[in-house]
């Protein structure tokens, strides 16, 4: 009796025994092949069809970059950058704020009777779009001419008669192209072409050293960057991200607080070693009225143009300052041989009208324009674009 329950017990207990451990090992094989087929896969913890994105962040812009294929771990994607066609398309477009001006001067100069009050908020409109004085005046006395001869207000006839006399102010005529001729020494040796980009703070300097990078590179230029702006060591790794992109090489200190000229000196010796088109050395902002920082503007000048003359210095203005911008770029132009200008932030402002004024004052050609955050959001300055855009 007690022999055959002891039996009843211990058949049950196997029984229970293997059903759990027959659920335990079909649980573990399902687990182990399903991990083996994801692995066989690739890898598992990417949906299919994608692969791992680079987030790059430049000048506020961040860009997704899908990887190339083969390359699994992202780093070394390269951008493609945009050509010219496609910046001056979105020239036209990101200008539409400037067209609030051209719209106001249409609407008043196409009234049937000008009165002088008239005349005067046309002239107000103008300097309000930061024109300058003596420009804005200039361009009302010869409107006043003009629209008497013209005998008509129809807005069509008014807008031919602003387009010609806007787009003399701007000067078509002017050379706006950026020089990059590469010299050749008495020795035979050949030398880049140096860039040199300046200004006070935050105006945009380091966003358009990385623009114009991509800007040559999409051009077919081999391009070495320079960061002379060894203030903060934030500067160089901002335009290391801007080189990485597209796979420009950057010459930067290991030390902070390094002498900026002797880093421009080493960017133009690798870009030299290399064989490199062009070099662009980007500086510390500064403001134009502390001596001893504009004078080292002017000992790194000198040190780029020891094997080669200078090829181009730009000075990079925010275009919402104003006229401050003027007077900046005065002072600039006395410590270094400013051959450009590159207007920037030129998207979200009605003040386009500081092309005309620094022109003027300078006598340097504005040759780019900024037009936004992205990383090709810079387009050579084309003056039809623009007095297009101002009344569109
Ligand atoms: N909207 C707009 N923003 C711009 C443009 N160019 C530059 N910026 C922004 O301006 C800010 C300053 O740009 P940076 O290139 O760091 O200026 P920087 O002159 O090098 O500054 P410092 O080196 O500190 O003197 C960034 O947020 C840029 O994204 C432009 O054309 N349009
Ligand atoms: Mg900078």
């Amino acid at each position: 009796m007690v022999l055959r329950h002891t039996t009843t017990v211990t058949v049950e207990f196997l029984t229970t025994f293997f059903i759990w451990l027959g659920l335990a090992l079909f649980i573990a094989g399902l687990g182990f092949g399903l991990t083996r087929q994801r692995r066989e896969r690739g890898r598992w913890w990417v949906r299919p069809g994608t692969r791992r994105r680079r987030r790059t962040g430049a000048g506020g812009a961040a860009t997704d970059v899908l990887a190339p294929p083969g390359e699994e771990t992202g780093v070394g994607a390269l951008e493609v950058p945009e050509g010219v066609a496609g910046r001056l398309v979105r020239l036209r477009s990101r200008l539409a704020r400037s067209g609030i001006v051209g719209a106001r001067l249409l609407n008043l100069l196409s009234k049937e009777h000008l009165n002088e009050a008239d005349w005067e908020d046309v002239e107000e409109a103008l300097l309000r779009a930061d024109l300058g004085v003596d420009p804005a005046m200039e361009l009302v006395e010869k409107l006043r001419l003009r629209m008497k001869v013209l005998g008509s207000s129809r807005r069509e006839d008014v807008r031919a008669v602003l387009q010609e006399l806007l787009l003399d102010l701007v000067d078509p005529e002017v050379d706006r192209t950026l020089h990059l001729e590469r010299t050749t020494d008495d020795a035979g040796v050949r030398h880049p072409a140096s860039v040199l980009v300046v200004g006070v703070n935050g105006t945009g300097k380091t966003t358009t050293v990385g623009k114009i990078a991509r800007f040559l590179v999409a051009q077919g230029h081999e391009v070495v960057l320079g960061a002379a702006d060894t203030f903060r060591a934030a500067a160089a790794d901002q335009l290391q991200t801007w080189g990485d992109r597209v796979g420009v090489e950057v010459v930067k200190s290991d030390r902070e607080q390094a002498d900026p000229a002797s880093v421009a000196f080493d960017a133009v010796s690798t870009a030299r070693d290399r064989g490199a088109d062009v070099v662009l050395v980007d500086t510390a902002g500064r403001l134009q009225t502390k001596v001893d920082l504009m004078n080292e503007l002017g000992k790194i000048e000198r040190v780029i143009s020891r094997g080669a003359p200078i090829s181009e210095v730009l000075l990079v203005l925010d275009a919402t300052t104003g006229q401050n911008g003027l007077r900046q770029a005065k002072v600039f132009a006395e410590v270094v041989k400013v051959s450009g200008i590159v207007l920037t932030k030129l998207d979200g402002t009605a003040k386009g009208g500081i092309v005309v004024a620094v022109q003027r004052e300078l006598g340097v050609p504005v040759k780019f324009v900024g037009i936004g955050e992205g990383a090709d959001d810079l387009a050579p300055f084309d003056p039809f674009a623009f007095v297009d855009a101002l009344l569109s």
